[in-house]
């Protein structure tokens, strides 16, 4: 069994819960801003994170809209405009800390890099976004903790599709099977699964009771070794965080996994 070289990380939903309280507030500042009468509450929100990619979920959400404009060209503009603005606000919302990385992220993030295992990013958000959100924690060096960063603007296309994971694997040189990526969402489990890459999943606001196929191993969050399926071999001493001989024991259990449809071509 390949050992595990490689730890790619999601970011909306994984590294920290930035979906309820920063891209739906931004949004809905950017519709105000705009003078657009549109607001999107925490449940319809949960609906439309279907769609993934903030521009694409406007989108769609305007389709639905009669006071949107009809021709697509000027939709899409409109789309691209809001979107922008959205950016710019959840920037700022997020620039100062105030959306914190989830509980357990920080410490297996340090033991990651204090153990030499290689870190990568395959996220549908952008550069922008990711900065504003691990400037604040890492400083202006943020990014010399990954070996490869792979954003929205990277790829032709976004989750479910594998193109960020394929990218951040190729960037990394390391094989699928030696990779392991940590997801929220259905469509990132999809997007890691058809890349070849082993899951597992930290179940975040949106996504706590969706059903979510494929991954090795799915729990609460990375705070606690509690709560997880399939459950982590007891071990003495109280609650703790996930670690990464945590996650060396999940990725060794792949081998009694069904292997993904790019694995057997
Ligand atoms: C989740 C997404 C993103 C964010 C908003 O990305 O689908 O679209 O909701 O970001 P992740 P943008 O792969 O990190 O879970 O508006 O920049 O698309
Ligand atoms: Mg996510």
């Amino acid at each position: 069994m390949p050992a595990l070289q490689a730890l790619l990380w999601d970011v909306d939903g994984t590294l920290a819960e930035t979906e309820r309280d920063g891209h739906r507030v931004a949004f809905n500042l950017a519709f105000a801003t705009a003078g657009l009468p549109w607001r999107w509450d925490e449940t319809r929100y949960g609906e439309l994170l279907e769609v993934t990619g903030g521009r694409e979920r406007l989108l769609y959400d305007m389709a639905t809209r009669e006071d949107a404009p009809a021709d697509p060209l000027g939709r899409e503009a409109l789309a691209r405009r809001i979107h922008a603005t959205k950016n710019t606000l959840y920037a700022e919302l997020v620039q100062d800390g105030r959306i914190p990385l989830r509980p357990g992220v920080l410490e297996l993030l340090q033991e990651c890099l204090t153990r030499g295992l290689a870190l990568g990013i395959a996220t549908t958000t952008s550069r922008a976004n990711v900065a504003a959100l691990l400037g604040p924690q890492f400083g202006r060096d943020w990014a010399d903790r990954f070996g490869a960063i792979v954003c929205g603007e990277d790829v032709e296309r976004k989750k479910p599709d594998p193109a960020v994971y394929v990218e951040a694997l190729r960037r990394l040189r390391v094989e699928a099977r030696t990779a392991l990526a940590i997801e929220d969402s259905p469509a990132g489990v999809a997007a890691a699964r058809a890349a070849g890459v082993p899951v597992i999943v930290t179940r975040s606001t949106y996504f706590a009771d969706a059903t979510i196929d494929g991954a090795l191993a799915t729990g609460p969050g990375l705070h606690s070794d509690r709560g997880w399926q399939p459950a982590l071999p007891e071990r003495s001493g109280g609650e703790r965080n996930i670690a990464l001989d945590d996650l060396m024991h999940w990725h060794a259990s792949r081998a009694s996994e069904t292997p993904s449809l790019q694995e057997t071509h």
